[in-house]
């Protein structure tokens, strides 16, 4: 199915061959036939070495064979096998390169009430601490509320708020996003007050919105919209018959509105003659057309089935469903490139169109959803989803074999694109939005749980630890490409410094920064809209790992946000260059601010049980969806945990 890439993306001189998946057979043959210079100077040393090694490894693998004692795989393996229907390999390579896997990195270190334990961080923040990290929740709140207090007052009903002009404006179709998309989070922080409001607009009038509007983007109208409204119908209680919020419409409101607001995107699906939906709907008649050039993105594609798998659920109505779930079972059939697809689609054809490989922008979230789907699914039993697992794990090799490589001099790694595809060459561009990576890249090595107890279960396979040690990388270039800038806030589009790349006099204007000469801002980029998914991926990474760096960094970006985007009189704004002093304001505020940045900092720096991440699965635009089991044994205990 997949065609593999010639050896024309080399990422030796990266030490990227870490991440590369090898046959037993490989690791030995490579070992023994490399003959560059460094190795003939040690091939004396290297061939006893080896000698050595071979014995130890036969030896191990006579006792594994014979032993009954379960292996790291088995427990995955046996759980995956019953309840998931997973197919875990087994064989004997296995269990030998489980026998040679790295230990685990020893962690940073740290304070002395902080136990660190096989590379987990198991010790209980202490009093202080606790104190620190709720005062801090308490600013991510007042942040919210003064970004809410701004939309409120200049854009109520919107989509979105211009915080310098002091005006609203529509540029997703006129639903009033800003409401829509903010509602959950207020609901999550015990706003009550938002909720009344944000919750009254909803309910008088986005049903009539909904039916007089115009053209809107099917995929941004799924994720804001209809996510907003499916996460607030589950936390107001939707799914106990209760209506746990003590303001704002009963949760059937929400749902009314979200099936009349599905029913209507569902002509993208149903007009086109493929599976793979068109990009745009006419809401007020229920028709839908393919954008200007006739393309859907795979990621707008793909980013919709959580949302519609979920309306199916507490609606009972499979045809969300059915439709949605369409467009993966083709993906499953077309040709990729190790796992990795195009970022273009033809809904006429059915066919990826053009080569360009990228995890950014217009790729992304095709990614996200292959686990995220598959963790929202994987318990039901009308249906084996284990395809969506099996997609995941292939395009995660992929990344690591043809994706990764490391910066110049201090070894950052980061995730570059294919803008030729399989015939192209590399390039070592990066857009913020690749930073989503390294949270989906955590949970789909845990499944949601913590490392510690997945290791303590035996539940991670070497797979799921190179994909927690990528995540862990990535996530600190993510960081990095905040701390190297003036305004210590990250441009839209890093480069980076490789054997191949280099331009200079394009630093990110922070000198004491040790990545200065690492990280490469060209002029166009260095815009900052106030994006998630950096504290996204830091939220995720805290919950898994436990490492309390995650919230340091993340109340480090919180800082700058409010330092050089907050507007006095209400609202936050969108830069145009993250490199000087003081920046050039752009004058937007995006919905996504309250819809996930702020909430990701606000759950990041708050208890771990609000909102579990084996129990939830947030969408792409982090509204957050009950997991199966869940809605129907614990949803509405997770509701309004948030307190000042
Ligand atoms: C959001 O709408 C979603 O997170 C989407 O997946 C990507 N773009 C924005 C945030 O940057």
């Amino acid at each position: 199915m997949s065609k593999s890439l010639p050896y024309s993306v080399k990422d030796v001189h990266y030490d990227n061959a870490k991440f590369r998946h090898r046959s037993f057979f490989k690791v030995i043959t490579q070992t023994l036939f490399t003959s560059d210079m460094k190795r003939e100077c040690v091939s004396c040393s290297a061939g006893k070495f080896l000698g050595l090694f071979m014995i130890f490894g036969l030896a191990c693998l006579m006792l594994t064979h014979a032993s009954k004692t379960p292996s790291a795989t088995d427990g995955l393996s046996k759980g995956l096998e019953t309840n998931e229907e997973h197919k875990v390999v087994t064989d004997v390579g296995v269990r030998f390169k489980k026998l040679l896997r790295r230990a685990p990195r020893l962690p940073p270190r740290l304070s002395g009430n902080e136990k660190v334990s096989s590379g987990i961080f198991t010790g209980k923040p202490n009093e202080h601490d606790e104190e620190k990290w709720k005062a801090r929740q308490r600013n991510v709140k007042e942040a919210f509320i003064h970004a809410w207090s701004g939309y409120k007052k200049f854009a109520m009903g919107y989509d979105e708020l211009l915080p310098l002009s002091m005006q609203g404006f529509d540029g997703l179709g006129g639903l009033g996003a800003t409401v829509v998309d903010s509602l959950d989070t207020a609901m999550i922080m015990g706003l009550e007050e938002v909720v009344s409001e944000a919750g009254s607009w909803i309910e008088s009038n986005l049903l009539e919105r909904i039916s007089q509007k115009g053209d809107v983007n099917l995929f941004e109208t799924t994720i804001r919209v209809l996510g907003g409204l499916l996460s607030a119908y589950h936390l107001s209680g939707g799914d106990q018959d209760m209506n746990l919020a003590n303001t704002g419409p009963k949760p059937t409101i929400y749902l009314e509105i979200a099936k009349n607001l599905a029913d209507r995107l569902l002509s993208a699906f149903t007009s086109s003659p493929t599976p793979i939906p068109y990009s745009d709907v006419l809401l007020k008649n229920s028709s839908a057309h393919p954008a200007h050039n006739l393309l859907s993105s795979t990621s707008e594609v793909s980013t919709l089935q959580l949302e519609f798998n979920y309306l199916s659920a507490i609606s009972g109505d499979p045809k969300y469903k059915t439709e949605g779930m369409k467009v993966f079972a083709h993906f499953k059939t077309l040709p990729k490139v190790e796992g990795l697809v195009p970022i273009y689609i033809s809904p006429h054809s059915g066919e990826f169109i053009g080569q360009e490989i990228r995890l950014g922008s217009r790729g992304d979230s095709y990614y996200e959803y292959l686990i995220k789907v598959w963790l929202q699914l994987r318990s039901i039993q009308d249906g084996n989803f284990t395809y969506l697992y099996d997609m995941y794990e292939e395009a995660m090799r992929g990344v690591r074999h043809l994706l990764v490589q490391k910066t110049i001099p201090n070894e950052l790694v980061f995730v570059g694109e294919l803008p030729g595809g399989s015939k192209g060459s590399f390039s070592p561009k990066m857009d913020h939005l690749v930073c989503f990576l390294p949270g989906t890249l955590a949970l789909g090595a845990t499944k949601g749980i913590t490392k510690e107890k997945a290791m303590k279960d035996n539940l991670l396979t070497i797979e799921d630890f190179e994909n927690l040690k990528l995540a862990e990388d990535l996530a600190k270039t993510c960081f990095e490409m905040y701390s190297v800038t003036s305004t210590g806030l990250a441009p839209e589009i890093a480069y980076f410094h490789t054997k191949d790349f280099y331009e200079d006099g394009l630093g990110g204007g922070n000198q004491s920064s040790e990545y200065v000469n690492d990280i490469i801002i060209k002029f166009n980029d260095r815009h900052n809209l106030l994006r998630p998914e950096t504290v996204e991926s830091l939220f995720v990474l805290y919950r898994i790992t436990q490492d309390p760096k995650y919230r340091e960094w993340g109340w480090q970006i919180f800082q700058s946000f409010e330092k050089y985007t907050k507007v006095d009189s209400g609202g936050y704004t969108s830069l145009n260059d993250v490199t000087t002093l003081p920046p050039q304001r752009r004058d937007k505020m995006e919905t996504f601010f309250l819809g996930e940045t702020l909430k990701y900092l606000y759950l990041l720096f708050g208890d771990s049980s609000v909102i579990p991440l084996d129990k939830f699965v947030f969408n792409t635009e982090a509204h957050p969806f009950p997991i199966k089991d869940a809605i129907y044994l614990e949803g509405g205990s997770y509701m309004m945990k948030g307190t000042m």
